[in-house]
């Protein structure tokens, strides 16, 4: 498979060159730096994060488009479809790896257990001081999660141990799972006093967690975001906070990172995570190994591992 050329834009777990390398010719540039026969020798794509209509525009002979990540918005996957280019994604691989990171930041957030090891660790206890009780438990609450998908459900399972009573919302109630289905994000967050987001990133799901939904939640309840940042409307969380309409929140995303807005590091009663839910060596192989396998499979044996549901295959030719 030497002579089909892969294009990798920008940068990437090195594990998916390492799989890629000498199997195919790698062609590791932007598609604006290439000249006309590169692109058109084209035939896979293995990126991680963006990859535009403009790119997928530029690439005549392209069949598949590997993107690390369970979550694809970056990739333009309605005009990958209507040329028949089958996109790829790393579902499930992670599922385990963000959920124990959701339970953590869960938590951390409620229990405020980063700011209390932050105080062992500027010798305060040390000195004879106290750290502060947590104003807030986890016993007895209710969680509602926007989103029971592959992820969400993992952190249920685990939810269900700490003994929370579990509900979610999703456009389809579940058929397989004994949690409450609220049929309206703001019905459930009225009823829950953690609301818990792994929504994936659409249309529909943009700021749906905005100052009418963190109203019903509550002056007791807590926010949690380990699934886009761009489902929760910041300026309506900071003001949330500020007000004490909520009493926390726990994020791992953030509507336009790396950038986390000032006020929201001011916040005691928060807990702030870099977009870390999947970032362990294993987990992180493990996508690396599937965005690979994606391409082999595809030009061996003409089926991608994992196909995203718009692009479902095999495709025409
Ligand atoms: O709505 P449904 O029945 O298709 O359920 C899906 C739900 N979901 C929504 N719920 C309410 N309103 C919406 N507009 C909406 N859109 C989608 O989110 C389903 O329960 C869940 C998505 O599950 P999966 O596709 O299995 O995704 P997975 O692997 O759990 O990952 C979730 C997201 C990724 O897309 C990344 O953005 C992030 O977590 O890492």
């Amino acid at each position: 498979m030497t002579d089909i050329s892969v294009l990798v834009p920008g940068r990437i777990h090195t594990r998916v060159i390492e799989r890629l390398e000498g199997r195919f010719t790698l062609v590791r540039a932007d598609v604006a730096t290439l000249d006309a026969a590169t692109l058109a020798g084209i035939r896979g794509v293995a990126v991680s994060g963006s990859f535009p209509a403009a790119a997928i525009d530029a690439l005549p002979n392209l069949e598949i488009i590997a993107s690390f990540g369970v979550g694809y918005d970056g990739v333009d996957v309605s005009r990958a479809a209507a040329r028949n280019i089958v996109v790829s994604n790393t579902p499930d691989v992670l599922n385990d790896e963000v959920a124990d990171t959701a339970v953590a930041l869960v938590i951390n957030t409620v229990r405020r257990l980063p700011q209390a090891e932050a105080f062992l660790r500027a010798g305060r206890w040390g000195r004879g001081e106290s750290f502060p009780l947590s104003p807030l438990s986890l016993r007895g609450r209710r969680v509602g999660l926007y989103g029971l998908g592959r992820i969400g459900l993992e952190i249920a399972h685990r939810l269900e141990a700490l003994k929370l009573e579990i509900g979610y919302h999703t456009r389809n109630p579940r058929a397989d799972v004994p949690y409450r289905y609220f049929g309206s994000l703001r019905e459930m967050a009225g009823d829950v006093d953690i609301l818990l987001c792994i929504v994936p990133k659409t249309p529909e799901t943009h700021k749906a967690i905005d100052a009418d939904i963190l109203g019903a939640l509550g002056p007791q309840g807590v926010l949690i975001n380990v699934g886009r940042g761009w489902s929760v409307d910041e300026a309506a969380l900071i003001a949330a906070l500020e007000s004490g309409t909520i009493a926390g929140a726990g994020l791992d995303v953030y509507y336009d990172e790396p950038r986390v807005p000032e006020a929201l590091l001011g916040f005691e009663q928060v807990s702030l995570l870099p977009h870390v839910a999947s970032a362990s060596v294993p987990t992180r192989n493990a996508m690396a190994d599937l965005v690979a396998d994606n391409i082999i499979d595809w030009f061996s044996i003409g089926r991608a591992r994992t196909p995203v549901p718009e692009t479902p295959q095999p495709i025409s030719g």
